[in-house]
């Protein structure tokens, strides 16, 4: 499985950042944010948007998508220090990146859980958890994985995100930060049958995120169902695994875990996040991972911002909050 790897024309990137340099703080109301950027989007070639969309559509496309060559914001503040958002910004060009690609694949939402329920996810280095198997991690490799929802029905791979996209602001300073996709189709033709049967058992407990344990739960695991890790027609497996711990219930599970982390080694494609491009993650068909990269929090550390999506509300209704219909519980 190879990633789908989308360049736009300079004269086709300066058209769209002409459209979005104007926009202001998408904060604000964000519905009529990605009503504007939708119509920035509008206007790219066509082949360029339809190769876009169908990514979003298309049971047999690629789990990743690279765009390159996206506009930038002219100027940008420091890296923020504590998580974001970033203060004294003066232009949204990246917001609008970000959320013109996700309208693109659905409809963002917010988990109050993750970065306070925020729409727009600054995903940066943070001292207190250079360690952690979150985001906010840059000394350990962060494992393949999911992003999950922890949810009281026991599940955390229902509501989840369908798709991330993740917008490069700053690269890592050493430009060693990089992150893997291997795709459950991979991942299935590389392993022994027996193995992939095995995985499609409902043998494993998923660990809640990170972000989750550590502010609910102080740090305990809070674990999942039984569920497998594989899942649907074989054409077309979806996959779920946590970064934080998934508890294999038998050794012949602990075994094929095992084997799915070699695997996933082996079948992964690797991508060093640089300015100007983004990432688009189907969080179905594959699962990520991060590695070691070095930090000097000094405001030049490496910056993405991020967006969970749905493909549509609906089906995650029982987890709107009152308040704010695209941010969950
Ligand atoms: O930092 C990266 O490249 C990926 C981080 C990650 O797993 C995420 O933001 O969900
Ligand atoms: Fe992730």
């Amino acid at each position: 499985m190879t990633f789908a790897d989308l360049a736009l024309p300079d004269h086709v990137r300066d058209a769209l950042g002409a459209r979005l340099r104007p926009l202001p703080d998408p904060a604000a109301d964000v519905d009529r944010a990605l009503t504007r950027y939708h119509q920035a989007f509008a206007d790219l070639p066509t082949p360029l948007l339809q190769q876009i969309i169908d990514f979003g559509r298309h049971n047999d496309a690629p789990g990743l998508m690279l765009v390159r060559n996206l506009p930038r914001d002219a100027e940008l503040p420091p890296t923020p220090a504590d998580g974001g958002p970033a203060t004294g910004r003066t232009s949204f060009v990246a917001e609008g990146v970000l959320l013109g690609l996700t309208g693109l694949l659905g409809e963002p939402i917010g988990v109050l859980t993750e970065k306070d329920g925020r729409i727009v996810h600054d995903v940066v280095p943070m001292p207190e958890g250079a360690h952690a198997q979150t985001n906010q991690g840059s000394a350990v490799f962060l494992n393949f994985h999911s992003d999950i929802t922890y949810d009281a029905i026991g599940r955390y791979d229902l509501a989840n995100p369908d798709f991330l996209v993740l917008n490069c602001l700053r690269g890592a300073p050493d430009d060693d930060a990089v992150t893997y996709y291997a795709d459950a189709r991979a991942i299935c033709a590389a392993l022994p049958d027996s193995v992939v049967d095995t995985l499609r058992s409902p043998l494993f407990r998923l660990n809640a995120p990170g972000s989750y344990t550590r502010d609910i739960a102080e740090g305990d695991e809070v674990l999942s169902e039984p569920v497998p890790i594989l899942s649907g027609a074989a054409r077309f497996p979806e996959i779920a695994v946590s970064a934080n711990g998934t508890r294999p219930l038998t050794r012949g599970a602990t075994a094929a875990l095992e084997a799915l982390r070699q695997a996933c080694r082996v079948a992964a494609d690797e991508v060093r996040l640089s300015p100007g491009q983004a990432l688009l993650i189907n969080n179905r068909k594959g699962v990520h991972a991060r590695s070691v990269f070095q930090t000097r929090y000094d405001g030049r550390d490496r910056w993405l911002q991020r967006t969970y999506i749905r493909r549509n509300l609906w089906s995650v209704r029982y987890r709107a909050t009152p308040e704010d219909r695209r941010v969950h519980y």
